[in-house]
């Protein structure tokens, strides 16, 4: 015998099943406008698999990008662009190595394995990227004695890269954020967009972290403070 509880339990899920509208996308489905644009961040041979500065996994985030990209009228990349003998290099820093820190008169910088130095293959995008479409190059870090991991603002925390400037001048009033490292460039990145007036969402699965000395928690606890929406790629909609 089905008691009371057991048979409201069996009518509610068929009343449910009856409801649910399979053949649609999910109701939190994010669909991007001509006022959202995408902000591919750093996904540079120097920051994948045999790179000087590897990220883990960094090479997972090619297709997801690729995919999401489709869905963005507005799609802006970033390359991480230093000059030989950049400041954030450990190798100029004698008795350094890469992932100590140094007190700069900007603030903290960590120290890095000699990486995207302008003109070199490690700098040039991947050749996997797919987003033919994508309207703007942002070049940052390539002034030698100040480091940039932010698309918006240089370390010195006044510099603009002109990023600002170009999305509103757009229209742009939401940016979706991917790419490596999640705990340097995109976190930066997602914080300064907040800061300058932005709706942000960083797209968890297209990005990976850096993670050195609690980086990537520290990061996102600062980005959830700032307002920036923690999202997945499956919660874009993407046409076929
Ligand atoms: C990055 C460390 C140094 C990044 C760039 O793209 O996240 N990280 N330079
Ligand atoms: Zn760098």
């Amino acid at each position: 015998m089905l008691d009371r509880r057991q048979i409201l339990a069996a009518l509610g899920t068929t009343a449910l099943a009856t409801l649910a509208p399979t053949a649609l996308p999910a109701a939190t489905s994010i669909k991007p406008d001509d006022a959202s644009a995408l902000l591919v961040i750093d996904v540079q041979n120097c920051f994948l698999p045999g790179g000087s500065l590897a990220v883990k996994e960094g090479e997972q985030v090619v297709p997801v990008i690729n995919r999401i990209a489709k869905a963005f009228s507005n799609v802006v990349m970033t390359q991480d662009w230093h000059t030989p003998g950049h400041v954030s290099f450990a190798s100029v820093h004698s008795g350094k190595k890469p992932f100590e820190t140094i007190d700069l008169p900007y603030g903290k910088q960590v120290l890095w394995p000699d990486h995207c130095v302008q003109g070199t293959d490690g700098a040039a995008l991947s050749k996997d990227l797919s987003i033919p479409h994508a309207e703007l190059i942002i070049r940052k870090g390539f002034h030698k004695d100040v480091d940039s991991y932010s698309a918006f603002l240089e370390a010195d925390g006044k510099t603009s890269t002109g990023l600002a400037g170009y999305l509103k001048g757009r229209k742009i009033k939401r940016v979706f954020v991917a790419g490596l490292a999640t705990d340097f460039c995109v976190a930066w990145t997602a914080l300064d967009a907040r800061k300058a007036g932005f709706e942000v969402h960083v797209v968890e699965d297209a990005c990976r972290g850096i993670d050195t000395q609690g980086s990537l928690a520290k990061a996102w606890a600062d980005m959830a403070k700032a307002g920036v929406k923690r999202i997945q790629s499956s919660d874009i909609a993407v046409s076929a």
